[in-house]
This record gives C-alpha cells, structure tokens and sequence, in this order.
C-alpha cells in the first residue's frame, strides 16, 4: 500500500507542476488554435498607437485565418503586414485577416505581422494587463489579455 500511495503523490506534484507553468507561460487555447503571450511594448508618452505582439499556432488539419482584434483601449485596431519598399519599411492592414496555416506557428513579432492598436483611449503602462478579444474565421472569438512590457525590453515595436 505505501508503494500505490507514492505513486498517488507523486501523480499530484506533477498535475500541480503541470497548472503552474500553463498559468505561467500566458496561453490560450480555441479550438485547434494555441496563442501564446500576448503582449505590448509600453507606448511613449502621447502615443496613439501601440503595437500588439503574440504567437498563435494551429494543431488543427484546416487553415484559420485572424480576422479581427477588438479591445477596450483603443478606438480601433488592426492586423498589420510590414513591407519595405525603395528601402523604406511601412505597414498595411492584411486584407482578409493573417493566415495561420494548419500544422504551424505563426508569430506576430516586431518587425513583421503585428496587431496595430490605434485610437488609444487610455495609454497601456508596463506591469499592467488589458482585455482584447480576437476572432478566427473558424475557431471564433476568444478573450484574452495583453501583458504590458517596459519599453527597450529588447524586442520593441521599432520606427514606430
Ligand atoms: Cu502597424
């Protein structure tokens, strides 16, 4: 009996360890779709904008698409390309919502696809949360919380 009660314990340690790094690592699931750490660089001072970072991956067999993020603290926001153009950077709206292709891992990052947070209502500050929702075309909406980093933290929204 001592033996079947280790294993019992030691079952429950690893379910706890198991709850603790999923709490930890700022992940979301919806349907096939896993996203994980969203976050924002903190905007400067006067700011109308910031930039929305995130890996979003697909474990399902069906391409998905993120048509659309919606969020308290700004009038309006987009999912924006990055192109460079006569050595010039700038940005666009994805027509018809970023693509996240089955099987793969697709990373809004500084420099390439991000969320555009615009008409900013309130200024997000680092150590601070907000609330968006974010809309698949097929796995659907699902709410989740943009972290809030100290700017410089290495990999900011740059030219903006
Ligand atoms: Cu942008």
């Amino acid at each position: 009996m001592k033996f079947v009660r280790e294993i019992i314990v030691a079952v429950a340690l690893t379910v706890a360890a198991f709850t603790s790094s999923v709490a930890h690592a700022h992940d979301y699931k919806v349907g096939s779709l896993v996203i994980n750490h969203p976050w924002t660089p903190e905007p400067p001072m006067g700011a109308k904008v910031a930039a929305g970072f995130l890996k979003i991956t697909n474990e399902g067999s069906a391409d998905d698409r993120l048509v659309s993020v919606t969020t308290e603290i700004a009038g309006n926001a987009q999912v924006h390309g990055m192109k460079v153009e006569n050595g010039v950077m700038s940005m666009f709206e994805i027509a018809g919502g970023l693509v996240i292709p089955a099987g793969q891992t697709v990373e809004l990052k500084s420099k390439s696809n991000h969320v555009m947070f615009m008409d900013l209502k309130q200024r997000p500050t680092k150590d601070t949360r907000f609330k968006a929702t974010l809309t698949f075309e097929k796995a659907g909406p699902v709410a989740v919380e943009f972290k809030v980093e100290p700017m410089g933290a290495g990999h900011e929204h740059e030219g903006m």
